[in-house]
């Protein structure tokens, strides 16, 4: 039946105090001890995926819970560590960790999720990081509520965003990674300023020594190690603002490059679900558990439907006692096969609002807010064929062309961050003058080459 994590057991000590003492790479490596079940999607930055069939308990814990970073993690010594309030308010504060914690504590869980869960599946494909269906994870989040220190701060009437900036600073000439919440959302008793995560204080990866949880959004505006609240009149005009999260104000046509002007921030969270058992391609017998969790953002989760058989038939999910209005909720359906075969079993979510996850998510530039109805293949009682892996990717491999990316484009990071792409000349371009905007040193003689070299390996 269904399990329940133990709050006590969850996860690993991080030795808050001494961490600060260390070397950025010592801290790293440190963090990446606990991490190492999940797929990497970049070492550094830090993009860590989990397994979806490892997500087996309502709460996920700390060792288990994806990573989305988009620079080097920073190191924080919490002795010096303080946060800054000021802008729209009546007395700027500066508040260390201790006086934090002396504020009334509340403790929430809450399901985080980043924007580009499932971005891997969009046709044609976006850039960005490939998540595939891990980039989700359930904690406990215990910390002060952000409305309480912004009265505390004597908030003015005039505000009507709140700007969170975290310590870690872009990658190159990268813009500085600062979100801006609406006045009404950052009031909301269930936005904290969370330092401990299931029972620990929050793990460097996740955001020590403090972070924002703003429940039922997407996870970018849950900004980590903060250091710096402003109360403001208008809203921030950062590239993480104006530019990236944000979504089409209408359908379009996939390949389409939608100016910023045609599209508005992502908010809420739509309604999805994920099977987490069986995995896909597995083999198995005449008594099924089909289990996973769905979650819709701010709404309560009404139903879920399992189809065994490629979408002719649905039938009603049983959900999970655990439930809390932003956590998502586990789902299990016992299916007993009375033939061999190979099936197709669906999952789909039904939201309060009677929002009803698509068989197609819209196509948009970033690839946001994958939510299809969910599905994997299973043999009853067959011996499957080996499932051959993709062949390897076609296309010249240039010599230089591969140098230029070896010297050039691997000095910020990871190239597990290029190798993962698929893209057409147009979007590589586009890819490659961004980074050159960052700081990539690649001459103009260059760029074209590794345009083509890219666009022949990575597509
Ligand atoms: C000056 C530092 C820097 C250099 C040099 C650099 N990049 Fe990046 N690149 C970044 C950063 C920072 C990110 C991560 C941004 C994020 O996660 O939001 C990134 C991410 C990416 C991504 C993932 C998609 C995206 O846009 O986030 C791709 C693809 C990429 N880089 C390609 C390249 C290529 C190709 C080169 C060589 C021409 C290169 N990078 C050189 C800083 C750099
Ligand atoms: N300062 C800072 N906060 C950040 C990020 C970041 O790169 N820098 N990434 C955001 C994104 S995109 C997501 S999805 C969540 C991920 O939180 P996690 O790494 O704890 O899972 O953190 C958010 N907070
Ligand atoms: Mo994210």
């Amino acid at each position: 039946m269904f399990r329940r994590a133990f709050l006590g057991t969850l996860g690993r000590t991080i030795p808050g105090l001494a961490v600060g003492a260390l070397l950025p790479s010592a801290f790293s490596a440190q963090q990446s001890i606990g991490k190492s079940r999940l797929i990497v999607r970049s070492a550094r930055p830090e993009d860590l995926e989990t397994p979806v069939h490892l997500l087996t308990t309502w709460m996920t814990p700390n060792d288990l819970f994806y990573v989305r970073s988009h620079f080097y993690t920073p190191s924080i010594e919490p002795g010096a560590w303080r946060l800054r309030v000021d802008g729209e308010v009546g007395t700027p504060l500066e508040l260390s960790l201790a006086e934090l914690r002396s504020f009334p504590s509340t403790t929430l869980v809450v399901t985080l999720e980043c924007a580009g869960n499932g971005r891997a599946f969009f046709d044609p494909p976006v850039a960005g990081v490939q998540w595939e269906k891990g980039a989700v994870g359930t904690a406990a989040w215990r910390g002060v509520r952000l409305g309480e220190i912004l009265r505390k701060a004597g908030v003015q009437p005039s505000t009507r965003y709140v700007w969170l900036d975290g310590a870690d600073r872009g990658i190159g000439k990268a813009p500085d990674f600062i979100r801006s919440v609406p006045v009404d959302k950052a009031m909301h008793p269930d936005t904290l300023l969370a330092y401990e995560m299931n029972g620990e204080p929050l793990p460097v990866s996740h955001g020590f020594p403090l972070r924002a949880i703003v429940p039922g959004w997407e996870g970018a505006y849950s900004v980590k190690w903060l250091t710096h609240l402003q109360a403001s009149a208008r809203d921030h005009d950062g590239a993480f603002v104006q530019a990236g999260y944000r979504y089409p104000r209408r359908l379009v046509s996939p390949g389409t490059v939608v100016p910023p002007a045609d599209t508005e921030p992502l908010r809420g969270m739509p309604v999805k679900s994920l099977i987490t058992a069986p995995a896909d391609h597995a083999a198995v017998g005449s008594d099924v558990r089909i289990v996973g969790f769905a979650w819709a953002g701010e709404r309560e989760i009404r139903r879920v439907d399992v189809s065994v058989d490629a979408g002719r038939t649905w039938q009603e999910a049983e959900l999970g006692r655990d439930r809390e209005r932003y956590a998502w909720r586990q789902f299990e359906y016992r299916w007993r096969p009375s033939e061999a075969g190979s099936y197709v079993v669906f999952s789909r979510a039904t939201d309060e609002g009677g929002r009803v996850q698509p068989i197609v998510p819209a196509w948009n530039p970033a690839g946001y807010l994958w939510n299809a109805v969910d599905r994997v293949r299973v043999n009853v009682g067959l011996t499957p064929p080996a499932v051959s892996s993709p062949a390897a990717r076609a296309g010249a491999i240039d010599e230089p062309g591969a140098s230029i990316a070896e010297t050039r484009c691997t000095v910020c990071h990871d190239l597990r961050l290029i190798e993962q792409q698929r893209l057409d000349v147009d979007s590589w371009r586009r890819e490659v003058d961004k980074m050159i905007g960052w700081g990539a040193a690649v001459g103009p003689d260059e760029k074209e080459r590794l345009v083509t070299y890219l666009a022949g390996r990575y597509r």
